[in-house]
């Protein structure tokens, strides 16, 4: 008997275990427990109908199968006639002739990887219908069906129609391939190149089932910073592995094409965009890679940035640049995605340098080439201002690069939600024509009237079992896909799906965790760089505080360049008597800055170098601020271990112990941030830190003796 409880115990451990490692992120489909719902979903979907058979269907049926089966605890059958209370998911064109002619009209308006849930009643039988006018449409709609019962919303009534808004939701991955990944905090990378063609892990699949399950369909499969080896033949014969598995799920491979490829892998002597024989190796290129990959997404682009190669090498434009790759990829339908994120130590203001070089180039790229920006002017911080470019290029369609990766922003162990930073960049009114230009209209091209759209995402994904190693994470990525397929979703509305499919539907626990993501960008922004400070991390690893270091290889790594605090104050002056960056805003933005004492105190240190005493909207003067800001941080985080103690009953032990384990270091590292921060502002702005907040438990000098030699990603 003692055996046979024993066995129980480890299996029940066991089961619990596996169920609840992360591995499943958002698309768990835990059995549903109400018993009026699960009748509900039974009666509803009694059996389901696919009447087709590409690889894509396929793909639905398997989804199907498995959701069903484990959400309804029974099997569904997969009938090959319409039966009464089916499921029915078909495109257009393969359903009976009266349902095309009472649902086609219905399409009319739907883009074509848009979808329809429809409940109807078809020759006396109550029936759910997804259909689209593509595969890859219904397998989006399988999804959002899927996405409604794993949140226990009722589909007896079902009467929705959904496209994306943007063409292209990617991700970037920055793999290298040593497996090591750049700015990785989840392990190494998915892409196991070394056992590829051959091996194919079955956790590629799921990668695709994560993705389609929340739209995004194209993935650039390696670095940036690239080596030209992954366009050889042997890593295309990988590469296409890859993308076979991809295909059915509506996803497109890409790769990050290096510049001086030609010489590299080509033996030419020249990379130059404008030499025949560089144009002509890039043809037999793309000819050779399209033989293989025959739906091949096309290129992404890191050229003349932090050292890799580029146009400029040969005197050319990065648009000469972009338009031979281009050139090389249209007879296939291939793009270009060229990356802004340019700039070199000469500079007097890296923030201007994206709008400097590119600007000039705005109507010279061709048809098929995207620029692609950061979403900011330096690079990823816990809050930035729009870049300036995103303004500034009417005529050339640009993509808008984020990061989920957390470079800069806590890394795979500080729960920061980064929905409200995307949303805070989306909804940014530019003034690029006049009032209500935002950034959102620009990027989903109905400003400029572009039909090329799209929004990337810094992949933060590894092979940590959970995929992220933070298991918010997961949110980041599934938030990215939501609003690349409809930017108007709000951060609020977004956390709340991935809460109930990645937690269940308890409201305790989807108000609690959801309070914990909303506030947790700005409270990583407090104990990080509050009121528009930037860029303070630690040289090359990016993760701790070191806004005293002035020591890189170049001066724009440097802290000090960023904050410029001495005994008069803090900050960057970026006005008329500084760099003048704010001049490359458009002017109904640009007033919004221009002012130290109307600016908006969270990008106050962004545009103004301001005195200690700077009187703040608050009342306080500005170092006082900033005191009460870091702790405020620090309390963030207190407030979040609690109200994740608050609902520990109610989430599975190894999930909850990850996450208060991760805060805890959270916490730490706040309070880290925070003395180190202040310890040394106080140092140089000789004022003490003021009751009542606690004094650091170091001196300076501490903090700034910490090495981090093995951080990783760096
Ligand atoms: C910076 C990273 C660096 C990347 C670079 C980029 O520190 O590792 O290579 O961005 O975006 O944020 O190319």
């Amino acid at each position: 008997m003692k055996k046979v409880l024993l066995i129980l115990f480890i299996f029940l451990c066991g089961y619990q275990v596996q169920a609840e490692d992360g591995y499943n992120a958002w698309l768990r489909y835990t059995p549903i427990s109400q018993p009026a719902l699960l009748s509900a979903y039974r009666t509803q979907i009694a059996s389901c109908y696919i009447p087709g058979h590409s690889p894509t269907d396929t793909a639905i049926r398997n989804e199907l199968q498995q959701a069903l089966h484990s959400m309804l605890q029974q099997s569904v059958s997969f009938t090959a006639a319409i039966q009464p209370r089916a499921l029915v998911c078909a495109r257009i064109n393969l359903l009976p002739a009266a349902l095309q002619q009472q649902l086609g009209n219905l399409l009319t308006n739907t883009d074509s990887s848009g979808y329809l849930l429809k409940t109807i009643s078809y020759a006396g039988k109550n029936l759910t219908v997804i259909t689209a006018k593509t595969d890859i449409g219904v397998l989006y709609g399988t999804f959002a069906l899927l996405r409604k019962m794993q949140e226990q919303q009722p589909i007896s009534n079902l009467d929705e129609h959904s496209s994306p808004k943007l063409k292209l939701r990617l991700l970037n991955h920055w793999d290298n391939l040593t497996r090591y990944v750049e700015r990785g905090y989840a392990g190494i990378s998915i892409w196991n190149w070394h056992t590829l063609p051959t091996y194919i892990d079955p956790r590629y699949t799921d990668y695709a089932r994560l993705n389609a399950s929340i739209g995004i369909n194209g993935t650039v499969l390696n670095n940036v910073n690239a080596s030209a080896t992954i366009l050889t033949r042997p890593w295309l014969l990988k590469v296409a592995a890859i993308a076979k598995v991809l295909r059915p799920y509506g996803i497109r491979v890409y790769l990050s094409a290096r510049f001086s490829a030609p010489i590299e892998i080509g033996n030419l002597h020249t990379a130059d965009p404008l030499n025949d024989s560089v144009r002509t190796w890039w043809q037999e290129k793309a000819k050779e890679i399209y033989s293989i990959i025959p739906d091949f997404g096309g290129f992404l682009v890191k050229a003349n940035s932090e050292g890799q190669p580029g146009p400029q090498s040969y005197g050319r434009s990065h648009a000469d640049g972009a338009n031979l790759l281009a050139d090389a990829l249209a007879p296939y339908g291939g793009i270009v995605m060229w990356r802004a994120f340019v700039y070199n130590p000469e500079a007097t203001d890296r923030f201007k340098q994206a709008y400097e070089e590119f600007t000039p180039l705005d109507g010279k790229f061709h048809s098929n080439v995207l620029v692609q920006v950061k979403n900011g002017p330096i690079d990823f911080q816990p809050r930035e201002p729009i870049s300036p470019l995103l303004a500034a290029m009417p005529k050339t369609p640009l993509l808008l690069e984020f990061q989920l990766t957390q470079e800069y922003l806590g890394q795979g162990t500080h729960l920061v939600y980064e929905a409200p930073l995307f949303k805070e960049v989306l909804e940014t009114d530019t003034y690029a024509n006049g009032k209500n230009s935002t950034v959102a209209s620009i990027v989903d091209g109905d400003l400029n009237q572009h039909t090329l759209t799209g929004i990337t995402g810094v992949a933060n994904i590894g092979n940590e079992r959970n995929w992220t190693n933070h298991p918010f994470g997961q949110a980041n990525w599934y938030a990215l896909g939501r609003l690349a397929w409809n930017p108007q979703l709000s951060s609020d509305t977004i956390a709340k799906e991935w809460i109930r499919q990645t937690f269940g539907c308890n409201p305790k626990v989807i108000n609690t965790i959801d309070t914990m993501m909303l506030a947790s960008r700005e409270t990583m922004v407090q104990y990080m760089t509050p009121l528009g400070l930037h860029h303070i991390m630690g040289n090359g690893h990016h993760y701790g505080p070191a806004p005293w270091s002035n020591h890189a290889p170049r001066p724009d790594w440097d802290p000090v360049y960023y904050h410029k605090a001495d005994n008069f104050g803090i900050g960057f002056d970026r006005t008329a008597t500084g760099s003048n960056a704010l001049a490359q805003y458009q002017p109904g933005l640009r007033q919004q800055y221009a002012d130290s004492s109307s600016c908006d105190p969270r990008f106050l240190l962004w545009f103004h170098h301001v005195s200690w005493q700077h009187k703040m909207p608050s009342g306080r003067t500005l170092w006082n601020e900033l005191c009460y800001q870091y702790n405020a941080g620090v309390n963030g985080v207190t407030q979040m271990q609690q109200q994740w103690k608050n609902i520990a009953p109610f989430i599975d032990p190894e999930r909850y112990q990850q996450v208060t384990m991760l805060l805890g270091i959270q916490h730490q590292d706040a309070i880290w941030w925070r003395d180190a921060c202040l310890s040394y502002f106080s140092s140089i702005a000789k004022l003490p830190i003021p009751a009542p907040y606690p004094m650091p438990a170091h001196p300076l000098e501490y903090y700034q003796q910490l090495r981090f030699p093995y951080a990783p990603g760096n």
